[in-house]
């Protein structure tokens, strides 16, 4: 148990603003709290979460609101807080006693289990372990072999955590070394969003922010889990509910954090067991199917209005501000119900119910998440939701609005300042002035573009600023035998994953300071920001000592590399800029001046200072000035037909798990406990296909290329989905995704409706 008995949550009184469970929530974060002996004052840590003064929370980038409650954060922040504060340690005597390709055998629950790295450590090939090594002898080495290779070929990639101060820097030491390289954690998440959103509104992010959500009459929700994976949103969707909003969800699985919410900081509701439902309407669209569910929609808010006199479509707004409405509109009268029936899997019934909540709403929000983005036609499901936006001039009203709701908690401001593959999106000539040099113009690679490079062998070098990029990205089978082939591998990270088992000839294991521990520096202990959803940046400060004295920050580490890869420019310091990390604050500040100007003094403002959005003041900086109604070429999200024996695999989280970081082995929310090795197909497929409940079962991909993709040993559990519809754990199933399933706007790996079959064993 934990060594300090004071830090024990009493589960019958702590106070906790916690997720869709009540009871259970407060128990999943008592239970992380044992398993990890979270160290002295852990508890007290998780009071500061979230708050001014405080650091921000490493899960996920729901919004930080300005009246922040005692404990303003969620089972999920909490567990990444204490998984982080854990006095576990993976010291080198762990790694003296283990080969690396020992370490292979072991899950990803019980690599990371091992606790905090503790020591920089060099990969020795020769004996095929870990061993330590000192900083110099890393930034040296990784400095001499990063100059032995040309640039083009080293990939920085970057989990998105990583403060705004450290992004900027990253991003200007590969563009100083001379790539555009900065494939980053969005890559394989809402970089559909980047592009699709950019392209038809003129603006890469959400244009809602929290206040929006206390004026909005109806919700429209696609493929977002909130309950498990953003449980802080679930009060201000309570809240609107109880004000009369209506919510409308679009998701194949019924996820109970949708369905209704017991609001743990509200003692009534605790002790009756009482719940507020959320959803008025919950629709079990099938994998793929939100091009046409969101056809269907509008194809009644066409049939409304005509019956309504023109009342229900702005006209106004869509003369003065958008363009492609009447191709659009001729889409969707050329598509027939019957089709959208199909392709949807819902009833016509249905979406016109959930079509007059359209009708009916003055102020109207589009909810998203990995259920739009993460599909071959990602950019058109995406696209049909600002259509269907458009239509009633929902975007940049208060009230209204598209709200992409992010993953990593820094990810957007990753993005934000400067990690990008895509130049276009980087100021590069104010970079070139501001540093006296020439940034390289061309174009980057994306993460599925970085897996190629490592599969044709042009890819020679590798930083990982965080994540776990092995493990996360798709065709992991086919990757992982590659990896080794390259130069140099490094790996910037708090705790052991399975990508630190894979290395270049010349690797680097090097441990960095989590967000919650104190940053000391020359000037002294530092601050960092980070920016959520809503386009909010926070300062955080973290107060913890470090989890060993060995340990740099991110950005001392960034720092100490390029030191010794780059050579000297007057305009380059980086041991002035490690020493204070407001310096960098300031060359953000003039790289964006007009997004970040003053940003050492706006900083600590409560609930963060906006940088804006243009799309929410209705300025378009599209190609065309306006906002851009579209007519999707497909219904279906996904490009593989339907054929006897072929499933669309949806590959999903449990409230126990971060990504690839897995707490534990309950999902709560979907009533699956002590195991992960599962398949959840719907009653009727099961017997369709001859199969039992319990079964062992492979799944094996069905892309139509030549390569073999199979997974044993899943279990199958019967659940409440569409036909043709399964269901199974990220990161574990990532074997399964072929590469080239992606979204093909935007690259991003297609982790929804994979095409598979199921094989019986035994
Ligand atoms: N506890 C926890 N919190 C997290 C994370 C975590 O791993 N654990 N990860 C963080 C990160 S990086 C991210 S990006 C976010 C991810 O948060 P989400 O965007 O919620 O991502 P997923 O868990 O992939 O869940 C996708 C949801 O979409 C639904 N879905 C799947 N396919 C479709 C479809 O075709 N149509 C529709 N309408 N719905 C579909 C699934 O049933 C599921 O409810 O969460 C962040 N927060
Ligand atoms: N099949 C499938 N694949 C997916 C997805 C899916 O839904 N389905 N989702 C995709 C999405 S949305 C995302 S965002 C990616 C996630 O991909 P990544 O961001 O690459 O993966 P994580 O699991 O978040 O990374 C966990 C590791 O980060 C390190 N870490 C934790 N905290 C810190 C820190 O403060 N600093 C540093 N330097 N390191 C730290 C730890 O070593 C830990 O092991 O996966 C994608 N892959
Ligand atoms: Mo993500």
């Amino acid at each position: 148990m934990a060594d300090d008995r004071t830090a024990q949550p009493d589960p019958d009184t702590i106070e906790y603003d916690g997720s869709a469970g009540g009871w259970g929530s407060v128990r999943g974060i008592v239970q992380t709290m044992a398993r990890e002996m979270a160290s002295p004052g852990a508890l007290a840590t998780l009071r500061t979460q979230n708050k001014v003064g405080g650091f921000m929370c490493t899960s996920c980038a729901w919004g930080k609101p300005k009246h922040p409650h005692a404990f303003e954060f969620c089972e999920n922040g909490a567990k990444a807080t204490l998984w982080e504060l854990t006095t576990h340690r993976c010291t080198p005597d762990f790694f003296a006693q283990r080969s690396v390709t020992d370490l292979r055998a072991w899950n990803d629950h019980d690599l990371e289990s091992v606790g905090r790295l503790t020591h920089p450590m060099r990969y020795d090939a020769a004996t095929d372990h870990y061993v330590p090594c000192s900083w110099d002898e890393a930034f040296a080495t990784i400095g001499a072999e990063l100059k032995a290779i040309d640039p083009k070929a080293a990939v920085f990639y970057a989990s998105g955590r990583a403060s705004l101060e450290t992004s900027y820097l990253y991003a200007l030491f590969a563009r100083l070394y001379g790539h555009n390289n900065l494939p980053d954690s969005s890559n394989m998440c809402h970089e559909t969003t980047s592009v699709t959103l950019s392209e038809l509104i003129g603006s890469p992010v959400g244009t809602c922010t929290l206040d929006d959500f206390e004026h909005c009459d109806a919700i429209f929700f696609f493929g977002q889990n909130t309950g498990t994976n953003s449980p802080r949103f679930l009060h201000p969707l309570q809240k609107a509910v109880e004000r009369g909003c209506k919510i409308v969800t679009f998701n194949p699985i019924l996820e109970k954090g949708l369905i209704s919410f017991t609001n743990p900081q509200r003692a009534g509701q605790m002790l009756t067991g009482g719940d507020t439902q959320l959803s008025c309407q919950y629709l079990q669209v099938r994998a793929g199917g939100d091009i046409a569910a969101i056809m269907g929609l509008c194809k009644h808010v066409f049939a409304q209005d005509a019956a309504r006199g023109g009342t229900v479509i702005d006209r106004a707004f869509i003369a003065e501000h958008c363009t492609g409405f009447d191709a659009f509109a001729a889409k969707v009268q050329a598509t027939s119900w019957e089709a959208i029936e199909r392709e949807s899997g819902l009833s016509r019934a249905d979406i016109e119910q959930a079509g007059e909540v359209y009708v009916a709403a003055k102020r109207v929000i589009g909810v998203y998440g990995m259920g739009l983005t993460q599909h071959v036609h990602g950019f058109e499901n995406i696209a049909m939701l600002v259509n269907l936006l458009l239509m009633g001039g929902h975007i940049g009203r208060p009230g209204a609005g598209i709200c992409p709701v992010r993953g990593h908690s820094n990810v957007q401001g990753q993005r934000t300042v400067g990690i990008s593959e895509k130049p276009e999106l980087v100021p590069l000539d104010t970079l070139a002035e501001q540093f006296g040099f020439a940034p390289p113009r061309d174009t980057g690679m994306t993460t599925v573009e970085a897996c190629e490079a490592v599969l044709d062998g042009s890819a020679r070098a590798f930083i990982g600023l965080g994540g776990n990029f092995l493990r996360a990205i798709p065709d992991q089978g086919r990757i992982e035998p590659e990896w080794g082939k390259m130069q140099l591998t490094v790996q910037i990270a708090t705790k052991l994953n399975r990508g630190h088992l894979f290395n270049g000839r010349t690797a680097f294991l090097l441990p960095c300071l989590g967000r919650s521990e104190e940053d000391r520096q020359a000037s002294g202990p530092q601050t960092v920001t980070v920016e959520d959803s809503f386009s909010h940046v926070h300062a955080s400060l973290g107060h913890r000592s470090p989890a060993s004295e060995h340990l740099m920050s991110e950005l001392a580490i960034v720092a100490g590399i390029a030191r010794h890869t780059l050579p000297e420019n007057p305009k380059v310091h980086w041991d002035a800029w490690t020493g204070d990390y407001g310096l960098v604050r300031d060359l953000i500040a003039q790289t964006y001046p007009e997004q970040f100007h003053d940003m050492n003094e706006r900083i600590f403002e409560p609930g963060g200072f906006y940088r804006g959005n243009s799309a929410r003041e209705r300025i378009w900086k599209t190609e065309s000035g306006k906002a851009q109604f579209t007519a999707p070429g497909m219904l279906a999200a996904t490009d593989i037909p339907d054929a006897v024996g072929r499933y669309r695999l949806v590959t999903v989280r449990s409230n126990d798990q971060f990504n690839t970081t897995i707490y534990g082995y309950s999902d709560r929310l979907r009533g699956i406990e002590g195991k992960r090795d599962v398949v959840l197909i719907c009653p009727a497929d099961i017997a369709a296909a001859g199969l039992v409940t319990g079964q062992r079962i492979a799944l094996v991909g069905d892309a139509g290329d030549e390569h073999h993709r199979r997974i044993d040993g899943l279990e199958i559990v019967p659940f409440d989905l569409p036909a043709g519809t399964i269901v199974g754990y990220y990161p574990e199933l990532n074997p399964l995704i072929a590469l080239s399933h992606h979204d093909q706007a935007s690259k991003t790996p297609a982790s929804k409706a994979v095409p598979v079959r199921i094989v019986a064993e035994g």
